[in-house]
């Protein structure tokens, strides 16, 4: 007997692993799931990501929900958040049969490639793309999440050796292209985008200079929605989600993915998830991840997208 289809919860996967996994999940259920190319990293890696859909994605008729992980580089966590998503809506399809029926899912579990390798190999800590060519210093790398175009370069950093290096001009790099490409494509369809990050327990939104969108209360009813339901599946003592504007709980920023794609969505939900340090770990350093928390950090999070999730197909 075979053993049974999946992707384990244990170890945080390497980018060729998922890759490979995409590719196997399309082909083994190819009437809910595509693999599609979106494009090539700054090294040449393919960013591809899953289209899953009951009934061809292209009918244009269902909203879509788009989850976005691992857009920086050393915030490995995200990615069982992604797998567990696909886990869920295309291995265990059958015990979620409203989500593919009433949303179709775009999932993109490797947004900077070349980053969360090179964290993987070399430096752990490594946040940007690995862009190169920048003179006179020689350093590398531009912070994607602050290479979008909104308000692109007003809070960020016009230096090639920061973190938080907003690159040339907005949408220099291929990796935010793909992004903006997704938006593009399907704007009109996208009910959420989640842009999901770590660390903090914030379920943040719109707009990184303290303005809020018009959608506001929206935001944060349905954003605490998500919280609190993923505040009931956690140990009492982690029961710490905090919703609200970025600026004004975390700090100001700008170029930053979720601006783009509120903006992009027009009335749709667009968060910017900083899932949780893991107790154990927290006090040596919040990116590391405790194996023991990989099946929970996948398992929660999911738990609060498909309140969402629900509340838009009641919409
Ligand atoms: N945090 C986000 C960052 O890009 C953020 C926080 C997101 C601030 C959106 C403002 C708007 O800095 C991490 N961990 O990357
Ligand atoms: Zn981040």
């Amino acid at each position: 007997r075979s053993e049974r289809f999946g992707i384990s919860f244990d170890e945080i996967h390497r980018w060729a692993v998922v890759d490979r996994f995409l590719g196997d999940v399309a082909s083994r259920f190819p009437r809910l799931a595509t693999v599609v190319n979106a494009g090539r990293s700054v090294e040449g890696r393919n960013i591809r990501y899953l289209r899953i859909s009951s009934n061809n994605f292209a009918t244009r008729t269902k909203p879509i929900i788009v989850i976005q992980c691992m857009l920086h580089a050393r915030e490995w966590v995200t990615l069982p958040v992604a797998l567990w998503a696909i886990q869920e809506l295309v291995i265990n399809s059958n015990s979620n049969q409203d989500l593919i029926r009433d949303i179709d899912w775009i999932v993109l579990p490797i947004a900077n490639p070349d980053g969360y390798e090179f964290s993987h190999t070399r430096t752990r800590m490594w946040r940007k793309n690995r862009r190169t060519g920048f003179t006179p210093s020689n350093c590398i790398g531009v912070d994607l999440n602050r290479n979008f175009n909104h308000n692109w370069g007003t809070a960020s950093s016009n230096n090639p050796c920061s973190d938080t290096f907003h690159g040339p001009r907005a949408f220099s790099e291929p990796e935010s292209v793909v992004t903006r490409n997704i938006l593009s494509e399907f704007r009109t369809r996208i009910a959420m985008f989640l842009d999901v990050h770590s660390f903090g327990s914030l379920i943040l939104y719109g707009f990184a200079n303290r303005q809020l969108p018009p959608n506001q209360p929206m935001l944060n009813r349905v954003g605490n929605d998500m919280a609190r339901r993923i505040d009931a599946v956690k140990w009492p003592q982690n029961r710490n989600y905090r919703v609200g504007n970025s600026a004004t709980i975390l700090y100001t920023a700008s170029g930053v993915c979720g601006d783009y794609a509120q903006v992009a969505i027009g009335t749709g939900l667009s968060y910017t998830y900083e899932l949780p340090a893991h107790r154990n770990l927290n006090n040596i350093n919040g990116f590391l991840v405790d194996p023991a928390f990989i099946r929970q950090a996948g398992f929660e999070t999911w738990e609060g997208i498909k309140v969402a999730a629900r509340f838009i197909a009641r919409r």
